[in-house]
């Protein structure tokens, strides 16, 4: 039987901070009715995608950071993305902040769900590497503080077996800075991933070192290309990109095969949808001779290794 998937990689153009959640769900309703059209089974859209990239700012108003924290989903403004998601059929994924109030504390973290065809929440990760610094930096032209807004996620890796209108496929998720850590994607590897859903916000000037910054288009690819390749996994990679209150984001949101190639790239840095057909059996031959990792991997050599310096691989 067949186990091809048509997905689309939901690309959103910036998004200012003027802009009400409601005209972003609007314009994210606008690509899933494309993703439709197109044939799509499930549309992938980036990180944090409700609200501009509000890390860039040093913020100590609580209630103007939780401003941009969702605490609940489906809410009254996010529901047409789900009542739209069950009328078309369409499964999807979303990044936004979470706020949850767990073992008895109020938790902030940056989360991404995955929605199945009939608008039920199927999987949720919650961001584990996240990058930047914790202080203000006066220095920066614009911060990124995600290690002040945000805990670690605790949800690890899950990969989840979808239902029979997703082909049982084993669908697992990461976020923007994760896909530059091998471990995020070996994880999931591990547990037999056949397609990873991630979404980015990448901004073009990386303040501490800015010898990086022509490089970062490449950077991009070059990690989800080699994740998706040494996995035997698709990987869906989707960017919030254009000039976000005068910050410029990288696009380049890609839909990549387990072969490491790119099958289908945007080629604007504004709301674009990317289609490919997907056939989720592609990774098996991978993972059936290169990377069979039942056979060719030796993690006792790795822990060998690891341990001497005191830290722990998966096994
Ligand atoms: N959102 C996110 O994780 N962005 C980072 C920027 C790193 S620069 C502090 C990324 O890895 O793309």
């Amino acid at each position: 039987m067949s186990r091809v998937l048509t997905i689309g990689a939901a690309q959103l153009g910036a998004i200012q901070r003027s802009h009400s959640r409601a005209d972003v769900v609007a314009r994210m309703v606008a690509l899933m009715r494309e993703a439709a059209r197109n044939g799509c089974d499930l549309v992938a859209f980036p990180e944090l995608a409700l609200t501009t990239f509000f890390p860039r700012w040093f913020m100590e108003d609580q209630a103007e950071i939780d401003s941009f924290f969702e605490r609940e989903m489906p809410s009254n403004e996010t529901a047409p993305l789900f009542t739209t998601a069950r009328e078309l059929g369409l499964a999807f994924t979303l990044g936004y902040a979470e706020l949850t109030e767990e073992e008895g504390r109020t938790r902030r973290f940056n989360t991404q769900i995955l929605v199945g065809k009939d608008g039920r929440i199927v999987a949720k990760y919650r961001k584990i590497h996240l990058p930047g610094h914790a202080e203000h930096e006066p220095w920066r032209a614009f911060q990124h503080l995600e290690k002040r807004y945000f805990e670690v996620g605790n949800l690890s890796w899950p990969v989840v077996r979808a239902g029979a209108d997703l082909h049982s496929g084993l669908f697992g998720q990461m976020i923007c800075n994760d896909r530059r850590w091998p471990e995020s994607y070996r994880v999931m590897g591990l547990q037999g991933v056949e397609m990873i859903l991630l979404g980015y916000n990448t901004p073009v000037h990386n303040p501490p070192a800015p010898d990086h910054d022509r490089l970062g288009d490449f950077h991009n690819h070059l990690v989800m290309q080699a994740g998706a390749y040494q996995n035997a996994s698709w990987v869906i990679g989707v960017a919030k990109c254009g000039v976000e209150e005068g910050c410029e984001m990288i696009g380049g949101s890609c839909i990549i095969a387990p072969t490491g190639e790119i099958v289908a790239q945007a080629v604007t840095r504004e709301d674009e949808l990317v289609v490919a057909r997907c056939d989720l059996d592609l990774g098996r031959s991978y993972r059936n001779s290169t990377f069979n990792f039942a056979r060719h991997r030796e993690p006792a050599q790795y822990r060998m290794i690891v341990e001497r310096k005191g830290a722990v691989l998966p096994d």
